[in-house]
């Protein structure tokens, strides 16, 4: 196992093969196709086959009516309408799915007997969503909000569900205390305001009173809610799990997922701008990316804990609020998951597909986490209203690509048609079958741990040390980074009315950081309160935790992981850039520019006035992909002034143009432009800030370029690209709203 991320190009044996990844067919598929539908062709008939002559007009008794009674053809297809609705997820229930693969680099034997860990040859078939929490199926992508990171792996053991989220660390200890988070973080019950945030008065007041949700505040008060893309965050399986290897040996694992195209976020004014330009901006970018065939990747990333050292840590590696520093255990990067295939239809595939952490196959096992425990109940009970009945494991997206033979019968919509006459076991009339595996043959064999304790509501106090790693995280941000999580902080406790709950929570977050809590509290308009908060998490006749006694004040004070202005930025791939551009452009040098973006990787689109074809200066016809009135900046991740006196002069003329770059500015984007068009830019609010020196390299950590359009400047360009984002920009606040 190694740490660098392996060239696909390397060849060497355990290598992911580019080719291999990119067909689509494997076991997954080919199963799905058995059951795809495509009308393409065909003649149109009705659900027991009749074919339909006439699918326009009800019968009537004659053509003013009314309508006949009879009309089983009208009764069919509105019968079928009235019921095409199913429950949305409790949570989690807005979000996207893709098909793909994954393979391990090289075998795992060491510590699991998983066979998907130990065949570097074999392609397992996987399913992902990615999912937002609190908002409804229809809410917008963009919401300050936890990331969901479900991955199934088709494997001939069996489904094993990788049902995580793109933050390691949870608001709670307990799994019996998720239905209070939910309901204080869900559209108050009220009035059902407000939608898919978390800014209102009964989230805050609940986390005011659980300090153990402190640390994984931080992470939701972070950039880290506001991805920039599913392609571009990071995953992790959150609680610790158990690998077990052939010889029944246990080591405990904390799995993480990292993206090859780096962590990155957009601007929260931008994520609110989105939400309404396009929410389906994290949709339709990861549909457009497997569309076009830049299929995102990630590494399978294990840490991995000897059981010895269960208890070496400052934290509880059963408590879920805690992540283990990769400073402590570093990530081993172990195989590569490729998404790279759109599925067929959303409402078979992505909507019905019901993961379960308990989907677990042989080499892989629980820990004690309660959360976990709890979840083991909770993602079959769901589905069972969700989906209607104990028969949603047939459901196409949810079997296993191996038959199933077990004694379970019959239930609302079964589709199996068992034979035989025995359904229970033993029996002596079907010789025994379907047979039970020997452990040596497969069967699976929970972990033999051992266990002694009495029966007890009770949480170790290696639980309550809630601010240690909080403050970790806060310390381990860039100052941009420190800056957004006091804006959000005071973004979401200025939404809420209630005074004393945000007192409340300048009185946590002083426990983090005091510098933290004063710049809160300032831009609150609020004193720091002196008490230190209560734990409400305690029995009735529980005593009140103290918590200076359970405090670590671990060696540990940063962890560069944490950051996401230490991730790879190395490449603009499928970034989305607009040239903005109008009739009398220079066409070469939008061609130059445009050849090295494309040729990079990135997503180009002409932004022009009006639709269809700009006329060049040298009279060539330019494309344009989109007018001013239905492109925006928050949908880009950078733009391109193109010169040409004519065009500059309409630019400069367009306040959308003009608008455009404000915003690209303020949201701390790439600028590039053509030397001709310095009088667009200086139409700008932000013209006094171009650099003197703006034709040099250091532009580079500007991320404003004037030139001539000449293939150095398409390279410094990309450059700034990669860069994602200018956070320095923005504490000067020069651009209005
Ligand atoms: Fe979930 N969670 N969860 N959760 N969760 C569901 O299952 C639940 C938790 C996560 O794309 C539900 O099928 C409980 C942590 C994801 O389909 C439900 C507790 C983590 C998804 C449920 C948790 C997650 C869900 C709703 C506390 C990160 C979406 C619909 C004990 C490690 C999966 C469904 C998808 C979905 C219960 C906490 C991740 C109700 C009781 C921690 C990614 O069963």
């Amino acid at each position: 196992m190694s740490n660098k991320k392996p060239s696909p190009k390397m060849g060497t044996e355990g290598v992911i093969d580019k080719q291999l990844v990119g067909q689509p067919e494997n076991d997954k598929t080919t199963q799905l196709a058995a059951h795809t539908a495509d009308g393409a062709g065909e003649h149109m008939n009705t659900n027991t086959g009749l074919p339909i002559n006439d699918d326009q007009n009800s019968l009537k008794a004659g053509d003013r009516g009314p309508t006949l009674l009879e009309d089983f053809i009208l009764r069919e297809k509105i019968t079928h309408f009235d019921h095409e609705r199913i429950p949305e997820r409790v949570v989690h229930a807005r979000g996207s799915g893709a098909h793909g693969v994954f393979q391990v680099y090289e075998p795992l034997e060491e510590y699991t007997k998983a066979g998907f860990l130990n065949d570097p040859k074999r392609e397992t078939p996987v399913f992902v969503r990615f999912s937002t929490v609190a908002g409804s199926r229809g809410s917008s992508d963009l919401a300050r909000d936890v990331r969901g990171f479900a991955v199934r792996f088709y494997t001939p053991e069996g489904n094993f569900d990788l049902v995580g989220n793109n933050m390691p660390v949870f608001f709670i200890q307990d799994a019996i205390k998720f239905p209070d988070l939910i309901h204080a973080v869900k559209p108050e019950p009220d009035n059902e305001i407000p939608q898919a945030a978390s800014a209102h008065d009964t989230f805050w007041d609940f986390i005011s009173l659980m300090p153990e949700s402190a640390h994984m505040v931080m992470w939701a008060m972070s950039d880290r809610a506001l991805p920039r893309s599913y392609r571009m965050m990071e995953g992790f399986g959150v609680h610790t799990f158990r690998l077990i290897n052939a010889e029944g040996k246990a080591s405990f694992v904390k799995f993480h997922w990292k993206p090859l195209l780096g962590v990155h976020s957009v601007a929260w004014d931008e994520a609110q701008n989105i939400s309404g330009k396009d929410p389906d901006f994290h949709r339709r970018d990861l549909w457009d990316a497997i569309e076009s065939g830049a299929f995102p990747e990630w590494e399978l990333g294990l840490q991995i804990i000897p059981e010895e050292d269960e208890f070496k840590y400052e934290f509880d590696l059963l408590d879920p609020t805690k992540l283990v520093p990769e400073e402590l255990v570093p990530v081993q990067r172990v195989g590569k998951l490729t998404l790279n295939r759109n599925p067929d239809n959303f409402f078979a595939e992505t909507e019905q597909i019901a993961f379960h952490l308990g989907h677990i196959v042989p080499g892989i096992d629980f820990s004690n986490d309660p959360l976990l425990q709890g979840r083991l109940f909770s993602y079959t009970d769901t589905q069972l209203t969700r989906l209607g009945g104990p028969n949603f494991q047939e459901i196409p997206i949810n079997r296993p690509i191996v038959p199933v033979y077990n004694n379970q019968r019959d239930g609302f919509m079964r589709q199996t048609i068992n034979k035989g006459k025995t359904s229970y076991s033993p029996n002596s009339l079907g010789n025994n079958d379907p047979q039970q595996v020997k452990e040596a043959e497969g069967g699976f064999v929970s972990y033999r741990e051992r266990i002694e304790a009495r029966k007890e509501r009770l949480r170790n106090k290696s639980f309550f040390d809630h601010f240690s790693q909080a403050r970790l995280f806060f310390n381990s941000q860039s100052d941009p980074e420190k800056n957004h999580i006091v804006d959000a902080l005071t973004f979401e406790l200025g939404k809420v009315k209630t005074v004393a709950i945000r007192e409340r929570m300048l009185g946590i977050l002083a426990q983090i950081d005091k510098g933290l809590a004063t710049q809160v509290a300032y831009g609150l308009g609020l004193h720091l309160p002196t008490d230190l908060p209560t734990n409400q998490s305690i029995p009735a006749d529980g005593d009140p935790v103290d918590y200076a006694s359970v405090q670590v004040d671990g060696s540990l004070k940063k962890s560069e992981a944490l950051s996401m202005a230490n991730t790879v930025k190395d490449s603009i791939e499928s970034r989305k850039i607009a040239i903005l551009a109008a009739d009398g452009a220079n066409a070469a040098t939008i061609t130059n520019v445009k050849d090295k973006l494309t040729a990079e990787g990135a997503v180009v689109e002409v932004i022009a006035p009006r639709g269809g074809f700009l006329t060049a200066a040298d009279d060539t016809q330019i494309e344009v992909d989109q007018s001013f009135l239905t492109a925006a900046s928050v949908l880009f991740d950078a733009v391109y002034v193109a010169g040409g006196s004519n065009a500059v002069a309409s630019l400069e003329a367009e306040a959308n143009a003009v608008h455009f770059l404000n915003e690209a500015f303020k949201h701390c984007k790439a600028i590039a432009a053509h030397e001709d068009a310095m009088q667009v830019l200086e139409a700008t609010y932000f013209s006094k800030k171009l650099p003197p020196d703006y034709k040099e390299e250091s532009v580079l950590s500007e991320g404003l370029l004037v030139g001539d359009g000449s293939t150095k400047f398409a390279d410094l360009f990309v450059k700034m690209i990669a860069q994602h984002r200018f956070w320095e920009r923005e504490k000067p606040r020069l651009i209005p709203a």
